[in-house]
């Protein structure tokens, strides 16, 4: 798995990738994150990457031609590389999107925009897919390029610790995560429920699934709409619903 990150502030990256388990990956190999500087692609004295946008208007644009001279010349092949723009535009980056990214066999390019905006050929003839990871605005792409990379990585094989993690973890069940303990017991008068230390695994399943679904009908119920119920949560469902309302 390889990124190629196009940005003009390439010392944003270092203290995350140099971090915890994105340090770890890169370390064994098992992602490959090159942070490439947009200014050493450019040609005049100022290394200039910005200019006023045609028609007037507020803010600068991003010019293309260090651009394309980046990507030309760091992927010649177009069929080698997936360009992904970063912009508020885009599609929204969700769990689905991190899945199919962490199968891409291309080299993935993340295009970190600063500015108002960038010129529109870079689009036309460079960009794959536009991607946004959220509504709201940023200063610029470089935090958005983490979170994909961040959300692909840890879903490459022998990237987190126990291979169990990824999976059970919220959103590859399509509902919310179910609460946690830990110890102490008993915290500021608060206990853990009993049925987590009574060793019946049956019990504790159906909690687990009980919990979760009380937190999805409660924070985030459409996504109970999306997935595919089965009998007993149906049950648990209407026993939440009634105790509810
Ligand atoms: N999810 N921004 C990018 C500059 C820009 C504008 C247009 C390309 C095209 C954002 C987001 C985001 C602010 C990053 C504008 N670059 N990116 N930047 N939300 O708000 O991805």
């Amino acid at each position: 798995m390889t990124f190629e990150v196009i940005t003009i502030f390439p010392e944003i990256f270092n203290s995350y990738l140099g971090t915890g388990v994105l340090r770890k990956a890169l370390q064994k190999g098992l992602i490959e994150v090159k942070v490439n500087n947009l200014r050493d692609y450019t040609v005049d004295k100022h290394r200039t990457v910005d200019d006023y946008p045609y028609g007037g208007g507020a803010g600068m644009v991003m010019k293309p031609e260090p651009l394309f001279a980046a990507i030309e010349t760091l992927c010649p092949e177009r069929k080698e590389r997936r360009v992904i723009v970063l912009s508020p535009v885009g599609r929204k980056f969700e769990q689905e999107m991190a899945e199919e990214l962490s199968k891409e066999p291309k080299r993935i390019f993340l295009l970190c925009g600063r500015y108002e905006a960038i010129d529109e050929r870079v689009r036309i003839a460079l960009v794959d897919d536009e991607v946004s990871i959220g509504d709201y605005i940023l200063t610029g792409g470089e935090l958005p390029a983490l979170v994909i990379i961040d959300a692909v990585a840890r879903l490459i094989p022998g990237v987190l610790g126990d291979e169990r993690s990824a999976k059970e973890d919220s959103f590859s069940s399509g509902i919310l995560d179910y609460p946690h303990y830990t110890r102490p017991h008993v915290f500021r008068d608060m206990a853990v429920p009993e049925v987590l230390l009574s060793g019946n695994h049956r019990e504790i399943s159906r909690w687990r699934r009980k919990e979760a679904l009380r937190r999805t009908l409660k924070q985030r119920p459409e996504l109970l709409e999306k997935i595919r119920l089965s009998d007993e949560d149906r049950t648990l469902l209407d026993e939440l619903r009634r105790k509810l309302s």
